[in-house]
Formats: structure tokens, sequence, C-alpha cells
């Protein structure tokens, strides 16, 4: 689909794809250096080699599993939170902010789900540096239920200090009512039978909840720093993981080739976005 872009700055011959694996070590050595420094659990666990054995039932376990935030325990929820402090002490979260900020086409295109895969990834891979077991919990705001704020995160507030800018993250969810009404888009979305008719309903809900939650949430240089954020794209993602095993989405890949299918600042591409399991994960 056609689209403008800025010119892309030409890539040093480092940054090349070689593969999923070196394109997440070289990740790892260039944008996220605390991370490089300490031995993390996904180093441990050759995920590419558990994909080849998934069918084994005992190594499912290993997969993150992503679970709604109403479900989650007291302890999970306390987990998710120090998890988070801990990435955006050692500045993490700040280099994701910061990323986030920048211009990739990551936002209002079909580039929005790939690429936010992709930049869940790494966040999830940065909490298993310090908890291997914490998995970002999704927000399912599709439920009446969870049709408020979550409860558990409204005190969490931290300022985040990216290699640019000190964030104070702030919030004013709107009515209730409101975020129904949002959601309500949730239905025609899902029953939509190509990638773009579905992505571009799920792209205005996906704006529509930033703004609802408002404050930080609602300005895309800033949004990563509420931990929130992660849930509401959880939830994103797994919209389209149900989407795309359903009989409308049926297995459709997002129609991205060239650099559009590069998930820049990464060498990842869409084809590496394609399946849930080959990035260490699962909704559950
Ligand atoms: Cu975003």
């Amino acid at each position: 689909m056609p689209r403008a872009r800025t010119p892309r700055k030409p890539r040093p011959v480092s940054e090349e794809h070689h593969g999923k694996t070196s394109a997440h070590e070289a990740l790892l050595l260039r944008n996220l250096p605390v991370l490089a420094r300490s031995m993390t659990f996904a180093k441990m666990v050759d995920r590419k080699a558990l994909v080849n054995l998934k069918e084994l039932s005992w190594l499912y376990q290993l997969l993150c599993h992503r679970k709604d935030q109403a479900a989650l325990t007291d302890n999970e929820k306390q987990r998710y939170i120090c998890a988070f402090n801990m990435v955006n002490n050692d500045g993490t979260l700040g280099q994701l902010c910061d990323i986030h900020a920048e211009w990739h086409a990551q936002h209002t295109n079909p580039r929005l789900l790939p690429w936010h895969r992709i930049f869940l990834y790494l966040f999830e891979e940065a909490l298993h540096n310090y908890h291997p077991d914490v998995c970002i919990p999704y927000w399912d705001w599709t439920k009446p239920e969870e049709q408020h704020f979550p409860d558990w995160l409204v005190g969490v507030l931290p300022t985040v200090h990216t290699p640019t800018r000190t964030i104070n993250v702030i919030r004013s969810p709107g009515p209730d009512g409101v975020l129904s009404s949002i959601a309500a888009g949730g239905p025609s979305a899902m029953a939509k039978t190509t990638y773009d008719t579905f992505t571009s309903p799920i792209n205005g809900i996906h704006g529509s909840v930033h703004i609802w939650v408002g404050g930080t949430m609602s300005d895309a240089s800033v949004s990563p720093a509420d931990p929130v954020f992660w849930l509401h794209h959880a939830n994103l993602d797994r919209l389209w993981w149900v989407w795309y095993n359903s009989s409308a989405g049926n297995h459709q890949n997002p129609g991205l080739s060239g650099a559009d299918a590069l998930m820049d600042p990464w060498s990842y591409t869409e084809a590496d976005t394609r399946n849930i399991a080959s990035l260490g994960y699962t909704y559950v």
C-alpha cells in the first residue's frame, strides 16, 4: 500500500539481517547495552530450537504465558511492577521510550501490529533479565468487567529517565462508558476478512484507548513510560493473534514488502513476527 516514508539512512554492514538469533544479539549489543552485560534467561534457553520442538508439551511451559491482567494474583501483579521498575532503573525502558518517539512508520498504518510485536518482545526479554517468570499481562478492554483503568496500576506513576528526557507519568482516564463504546468497535474489526480492513479499525481503537487513558499514554513520544502501555499493546497483539487464527483472518499476513517489511531500527522483518511461539510467548 502506498505510504509516505522519510528516507532511511544507509545501514552499517553490522546492522544487516543475519538471521533471527544474530539480529537479537545485535539488538542487545547495540540498543540495550545494559542487557548485554548480563546473562539473560533468553540467552540460556535457545528459543529458536524450542520452536522446532514445540509439539512437545513439556517445552510449551517454557513459553511466556501472557495472562489477562484481571486474572493475575496479587503476587503476579507485584512481580510485574517490580520487573517494570528494574527495567526502568537500568535505563532499558528509557531507551525503548526514545526509540518509540522516533519515526519508524510504526503508527496509523499496517506496520502498527508487527512493529509493536517486536517492541513488546524486546521489553519482555528485558523483564526476563530480572524475573524470568514475568510476562506482559494484557488488559482486555473488550470485556465489560475490564472497561475501566486497571485498579492495581492506578497508583503506579513512575518517573522514567530516557537518554534525552525525564518523563513523569500522568494519566486521566475518561468515563467507563466511553471506553465501552470504543471497545464496541472490536467485533466488527475481528470479522474483517483481509489484513488491511482488520488493521484499520484496530488502529483506530488502539489510538482511542491511548487517548482515553490520557496524559502520558495520549502522547506517542512518551507513552511506553506508562506501565499500562504494555498491557494495552499486549491486548492489541492478542486480538491480532486471535484474528489471524480465526476463519476471518485465515492466517493472512500483513502485505508488507521492501523497507515496509523491516521493523526498523531493528533487523527483524515482518516474517519474524508471524509466529508468537517463535518469539517465546503465548496468550492464556
Ligand atoms: Cu506505539
